[in-house]
């Protein structure tokens, strides 16, 4: 089999490529490890940028999104038992984001690329990539149990962190920037109308806390928890009964969460990671394959969304000026965004965190600056813009 871009992975980055090459009349082959039902159900992120809904939107992927997507115009920061609202569109000239959970484009993504798409194969494991700095790359693949090759002019390693594609870049054209949190999140899933409207996200004593939602009906909720938790540790009562403690706020003292059946429960470790350059040859990494930011600032799903616009614009404009500009471009174009969204994931991250080995000076600095936050709308502006995204390039 051959195609223009052969894409490993059908994970957001993966799908949203797809769609956005068709629409331009490039074809591609989605080839996807796992099957179709774990791809739509795993529970991942919940928070689109602006960006990445205008992108779902200009790619005709919008119009569930746009129905039962929940828009937000702002988070709460608590802190030293206070509360203090950031009002995005205030801030930032009118920018927002939009409550609508990974889950939902994924399905939206692969519902609409089996109707009218190029191929999409589930179970179908691509082993590695053969040729990335020739003329005529190749994916081997194992799918219906025979191992499989297919050529493409482009590859794209949309396959994640744990994928292969990265592999195929030799170690001694590749440098990997990391740091590993000494902390996880408990995640769970609850049917539970959420409280408040908005995202809350808590600094206490007794660690960060999040409350976030997927309906008006069904609430997400995250605990820092010590490194290697075994979530079976976590009794129902006591992951509420914590929520609760860290919450806690003197501005609403019988403040509770609403309580429910808790579906779902998982420990997610908490990783930076950058890998440069995102482009060996004629081999292209996006997404979780190329970088990872701890959740606390929203930013996985939404820089896998610009690589792939930034990817795609560049092989359109391959296509119809003969020109490699963009192509070549890509991977320093890609990069300054991550290293912002590095960077502010990790200032999230670090301001709201307890980390184990904390010392009370640290803890002050902590809360010096979540005041500052709180005090200054320079400060404020300056998470508001960070945090509803910035515009994408050109
Ligand atoms: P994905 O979503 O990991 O998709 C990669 C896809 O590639 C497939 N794959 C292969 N397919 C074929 N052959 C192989 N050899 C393959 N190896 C892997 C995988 O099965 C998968 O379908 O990457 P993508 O598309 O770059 O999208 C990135 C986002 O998924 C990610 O950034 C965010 O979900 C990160 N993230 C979260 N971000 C948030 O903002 N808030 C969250 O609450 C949040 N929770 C999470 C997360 C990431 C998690 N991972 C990766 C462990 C929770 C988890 C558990
Ligand atoms: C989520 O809805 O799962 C979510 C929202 C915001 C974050 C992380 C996760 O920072």
């Amino acid at each position: 089999m051959h195609t223009t871009v052969g894409i490993i992975g059908g994970g957001p980055a993966g799908l949203l490529l797809a769609r956005l090459l068709h629409n331009a009349g490039i074809d591609s082959v989605v080839l996807e490890r796992r099957d179709r039902g774990y791809v739509e159900r795993r529970q991942r992120a919940g928070i689109l940028e602006q960006a990445t809904v205008d992108a779902l939107r200009a790619a005709g992927a919008g119009e569930r999104m746009d129905r039962e997507g929940m828009p937000h115009d702002g988070i709460e920061l608590r802190f030293d038992r206070r509360s203090h609202r950031i009002d995005f569109p205030a801030l930032t000239g009118g920018r927002s984001v939009m409550v609508y959970a990974q889950t939902e484009v994924v399905k939206d993504l692969i519902a609409l690329q089996l109707a009218d798409g190029g191929p999409l194969l589930f179970d179908a494991e691509v082993r590695g990539v053969d040729g990335a700095d020739t003329d005529r790359p190749s994916v081997r693949y194992v799918h219906e149990g025979r191992e499989q090759t297919l050529t493409c002019d482009y590859v794209v390693g949309c396959d994640g962190f744990h994928g292969v594609a990265k592999g195929a870049v030799p170690e001694s054209v590749r440098t990997t920037y990391e740091r590993v949190y000494p902390y996880s999140w408990l995640g769970i899933l609850a049917e539970a109308p959420p409280v408040y409207d908005e995202l809350i996200y808590a600094h206490s004593r007794r660690g960060f806390a999040l409350a976030t939602m997927r309906s008006p009906s069904v609430s997400r909720l995250y605990l820092q928890v010590p490194g290697g938790t075994d979530p079976a540790d976590w009794s129902d009562e006591r992951i509420w009964d914590e929520l609760d403690a860290r919450f806690a706020t003197d501005a609403d003292p019988g403040w509770k969460l609403e309580r429910g059946p808790v579906t779902g429960k998982a420990v997610l470790p908490m990783r930076s990671h950058v890998t440069e350059p995102m482009r060996y040859g004629r081999m292209f990494l996006a997404g979780d394959a190329a970088h990872i930011v701890p959740p606390t600032g929203a930013k996985g799903l939404n820089l896998a969304a610009a690589d792939v616009i930034v990817l795609a614009r560049a092989l359109i404009n391959e296509r119809d000026a003969g020109s490699t500009e963009l192509l070549d471009a890509y991977s320093d174009t890609c990069l300054r965004r991550v290293w912002r969204a590095e960077h502010f994931s990790y200032f999230m991250t670090t301001m709201l965190h307890t980390d184990p080995a904390q010392s009370a000076f640290e803890t002050r600095l902590q809360l010096s600056q979540l005041d500052r936050v709180a005090a200054s709308p320079h400060a404020a502006a300056e998470l508001a813009e960070n945090y509803t995204g910035l515009p994408l390039p050109g």
